[in-house]
């Protein structure tokens, strides 16, 4: 028995990101009743938590950003190459008042539990503030990297000095003027923040378990004419976004593998690509992610070029990657990664050779000793996919909990739907390919799928929707299936679950594209959902 306030709405939402925004926006205008609950006290969702020194999209901001309304696109205008984070909270910002959104958004509150009854068709959503609300839908837009990594060393709680995690930045900012600073951790974050660390800290230590591969991102201002250009053909442009492979158009993918393409016209487009950002390279081989040749012309290209911007050359090939492919581990774009290791206050600790042992109340032990520490930053990742849906005890058909049916590994339809669960939506889902995406394109792809799903239920009569055990069994096989067609499951990545001690190890994103998989989508949608069950309010009826 709930004992706090009852509300009722006709959805809810969770989550007040990019996907929880727009979700809000079309549902409204669709004439539901929507709320929306955010646990931050703002909206943007990962830029609203991510505001560690140097944090930055790694997709070109002309392309980050939605596309549904050509005035938007027009009147906002990015300032880099690459957009701050606080650039991208501020348009998060400015487009939520621009929609009047906050009206219908409750900030500071933790959806806790959300439990469906089927007598009545509906969810009860439980918040930490003692709310209970009760709707037909129940839509997720918590995020595929939202929930941080616990700290999964030893000791880590007993450090006497602060400790920061780079997902949960404090909004005052860090001063790390004339302290010792160890990071741990070298995935996109951490070669974001370093550099900065390192210009304050008097000594900045990185203790480093494997080697990522970083490129240069050859951030730069944007030149009025760029930001006027591709005002000229945004509507084109997002057709183009919509129609490839990741959402990012730019850089075109060559249709050659690489054993068919001349040696100097492969290092002509390795020289290129180099330049062109986080899918440059990748697009320069149709088969760059799929063979392991291939893919060895472009790793053995990044490795040179490491070497190249570190001085010492021990220290160089230290932070030379080795043990995956190229491409199956995120790649990072970086300003003086690699760079900031030739200064003299930054020590570099290669956790393969001395692996960590503990965290103690003083500072880090390796087996090669302990170090004392004023202050240590943890950019340890994050539990990506399903940790923010799994966070939320949320209870479909018969009481069954989500974290059971997941036990060993998500499955959902399409990323969108999970079987036993009616009327709940996963904006981005595992078995989507957002986390390979653009998320904005992926983002916008899911809402308006499930918006117009809903829509299409609504014309109906329609009460519920879920899909089948069979379609989303046959989803599943056929993600596995593209997913050991690449080199993907060879490399030991949060993609695959690898990163969080004892979860289950599945390949959660669909490697087929964005482009094919809104194909897909947009074919269940055309045969009238198939793949889902759906249900008219029989008792109502009869009533
Ligand atoms: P990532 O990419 O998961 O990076 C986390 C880093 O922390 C990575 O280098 C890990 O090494 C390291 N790590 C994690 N746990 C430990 C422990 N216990 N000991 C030592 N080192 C550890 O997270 P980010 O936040 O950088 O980026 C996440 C995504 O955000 C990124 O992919 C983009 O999509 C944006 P490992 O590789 O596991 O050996």
């Amino acid at each position: 028995q709930h004992l706090g306030r009852y509300s009722q709405a006709d959805a809810v939402i969770v989550g007040a990101g990019f996907a929880g925004m727009y979700q809000l926006k079309r549902l409204r205008e669709m004439g539901l009743k929507t709320r929306v609950v955010e646990a931050g006290d703002g909206v943007g969702g990962t830029w609203y938590w991510n505001r560690y020194p140097g944090a930055r999209c790694d997709i070109e901001s002309l392309g980050y950003s939605y596309g549904f309304d050509p005035e938007l696109e027009q009147e906002w205008s990015w300032s880099e190459r690459y957009a701050t984070q606080p650039e991208i909270l501020s348009y998060a910002e400015h487009v939520a008042k621009r929609y009047d959104l906050r009206k219908d958004i409750t900030f500071e509150t933790r959806v806790t539990r959300a439990v469906y009854d089927e007598d009545t068709s509906r969810w009860t959503i439980y918040t930490d503030t003692g709310e209970a609300i009760s709707a037909k839908y129940l839509i997720m837009a918590t995020g595929c990297l939202s929930v941080p990594k616990e700290p999964d060393i030893e000791g880590a709680e007993s450090f006497e000095g602060p400790t920061y995690i780079t997902g949960r930045w404090p909004h005052e900012g860090v001063d790390f003027t004339g302290k010792k600073v160890a990071v741990i951790g070298t995935g996109s974050s951490a070669i974001q923040a370093i550099p900065h660390i390192a210009e304050q800290a008097s000594q900045l230590t990185v203790y480093q378990r494997t080697p990522a591969y970083s490129l240069p991102a050859g951030n730069r201002p944007l030149t009025n004419s760029e930001v006027s250009e591709m005002k000229e053909r945004y509507r084109d442009f997002r057709e183009e976004q919509k129609y490839n492979f990741a959402g990012i158009p730019r850089p075109e993918r060559e249709l050659e593998p690489a054993a068919m393409v001349p040696p100097e016209e492969r290092q002509r487009r390795l020289e290129e690509g180099w330049t062109q950002g986080l899918t440059g390279l990748t697009t320069k081989f149709a088969d760059a992610l799929a063979d392991e040749e291939s893919n060895a012309i472009i790793a053995d290209f990044i490795r040179e070029r490491i070497n190249a911007r570190v001085k010492d050359p021990e220290l160089a090939e230290t932070l030379t990657p080795y043990s995956y492919p190229f491409g199956t581990k995120r790649p990072c774009l970086d300003t003086n990664f690699y760079e900031t290791f030739n200064r003299d206050n930054v020590t570099l600790v290669d956790l393969r050779k001395t692996p960590m042992e503990k965290v103690t109340p003083k500072g880090i032990k390796t087996s090669a000793g302990e170090e004392d520490f004023d202050v240590i930053v943890f950019a340890t990742g994050f539990d990506a996919m399903t940790g923010a849906l799994l966070k939320v005890d949320i209870r479909g058909k018969g009481g069954m909990a989500l974290s059971d049916k997941w036990a060993n590994g998500p499955h959902t339809y399409l990323g969108i739907a999970i079987a036993g669960f009616p009327n709940l939506f996963t904006i981005t889902g595992p078995s989507s390919p957002s986390v390979l995406s653009n998320m904005m394109v992926s983002i916008e792809q899911h809402v308006d799928w499930v918006s117009d799903c809903i829509g299409w239920m609504r014309e109906r009569g329609l009460e519920t929707i879920e899909p089948t055990e069979a379609a989303e069994e046959e989803w599943a096989e056929h993600n596995e299936a593209m997913a050991n067609q690449t080199l993907f499951p060879q490399a030991n990545s949060w993609y695959i679950g690898a990163n969080v001690p004892g979860k289950p190890r599945t390949f959660m994103a669909y490697v087929a594209g964005v482009d094919v998989y809104r194909i897909i989508c947009d074919q269940v949608a055309a045969s009238g959902y198939s793949g889902f069950e759906t249900a008219k309010a029989k008792q109502r009826l009869e009533a």
